[in-house]
């Protein structure tokens, strides 16, 4: 395959086409697609870390850490260094290739970024792959990450244009589009994806999927979250995406950036073994392990490995 498979001038027509085809035909050309840039029947694992959780001022109406709302959730602070390095550790000694730390930030503040500059270069140090979530950075502040050895940012578009303004009014689209043209500038990997299940139409997860992969550059890595619904926020309650639904989102992201590594983020705990079988056929090749997503649950890493053997899946070694 030539890189003419890879645009970035898709339009909705386009991608509506490729949500509409007959499911076989979708999965189809994603799995060969898949073939063609990635190793067959291979997921990379990474795991999460709340490394600072709740009271964050934002009002993502899916979020459990948003202050204004009551989710009984048990906040925290910055966690200390060797908390961060015990976690990773024994992420790395279960499989994982990836830290990602996630913090409950709007923003961070320049002594933020420095304090986690240093979890980052600790965290480095066992060998592991970094990826961090923090909210919306400077280009210093992504300038100085990069420096600390901070491997990917992840910073989700969460939904389409149109219907951002219905799930987030304390920041804009284009501040979410600005803090990733920082962390290219930073020569940082991105990690943008966004979040179904939001009771948004296949209309809007068109946009999203479209949006993304428009970028000036695609993302190297795209999570797909099926929202986990927590009591007290807003979107609890709200219509479950069908899991037909979330493989064709899966095998459209595949198509529409080939070379991305597609994530089956979060969500999966609401998944049968068979739905995520579907989303590993439509491309998916990245999960979070680990019992905890960033504050819900996520299967165990047992019943995550108990699955690859049925699916005849193996774990990607590091760098891959
Ligand atoms: N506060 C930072 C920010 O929003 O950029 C970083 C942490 S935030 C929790 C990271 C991402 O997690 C969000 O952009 C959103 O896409 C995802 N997320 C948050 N709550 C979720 C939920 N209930 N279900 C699925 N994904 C969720
Ligand atoms: C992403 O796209 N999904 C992860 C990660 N990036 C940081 C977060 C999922 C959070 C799910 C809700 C929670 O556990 O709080
Ligand atoms: Fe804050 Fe991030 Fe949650 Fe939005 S998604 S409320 S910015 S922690």
């Amino acid at each position: 395959m030539t890189d003419q498979a890879i645009r970035h001038d898709w339009t909705l027509n386009e991608v509506h086409a490729l949500f509409n085809q007959p499911l076989n035909d979708l999965l189809f050309r994603a799995q060969s697609m898949h073939r063609r840039w990635h190793a067959a029947n291979t997921v990379q694992i990474s795991t999460l870390l709340s490394i600072k959780t709740g009271g964050c001022p934002e009002d993502c109406k899916y979020c459990p850490q948003s202050i204004h709302y009551e989710t009984g959730l048990d906040a925290h602070a910055l966690l200390p260094l060797e908390d961060v390095v015990a976690a990773a550790q024994k992420a790395r000694d279960a499989g994982a290739t990836r830290f990602c730390m996630g913090a409950a930030w709007r923003s961070p503040t320049n002594s933020q970024t420095r304090k986690v500059s240093e979890l980052v270069a600790a965290v480095s140090e066992l060998g592991m792959e970094t990826c961090a979530t923090l909210g919306m950075l400077t280009a210093d502040q992504a300038g100085q990450l990069a420096q600390a050895g901070l491997d990917y940012y992840n910073h989700n578009l969460d939904t389409s244009p149109e219907y951002y303004g219905e799930i987030i009014t304390s920041r804009t689209y284009q501040d979410r589009l600005d803090t990733l043209a920082h962390v290219r500038t930073a020569g940082m990997h991105v990690c943008c994806g966004g979040i179904v299940g939001m009771g948004e139409t296949r209309h809007d997860r068109a946009g999203l999927l479209r949006q993304l992969a428009n970028l000036p550059e695609h993302p190297e890595s795209v999570p797909i979250n099926n929202l986990m619904q927590v009591e007290g926020t807003p979107l609890h309650g709200t219509e479950p995406l069908s899991p037909l639904e979330l493989a064709r989102c899966v095998a459209v992201a595949r198509i529409l950036m080939p070379k991305a590594v597609v994530r089956l983020s979060a969500g999966r705990t609401e998944l049968s073994e068979e739905a995520q079988a579907l989303c590993f056929f439509a491309g998916a090749g990245s999960i979070f392990c680990g019992d905890q997503l960033l504050t819900t649950p996520n299967p165990s890493f047992d019943a995550d490995m108990a699955m690859f053997d049925a699916l005849g899946l193996a774990a990607a070694p590091a760098g891959q």
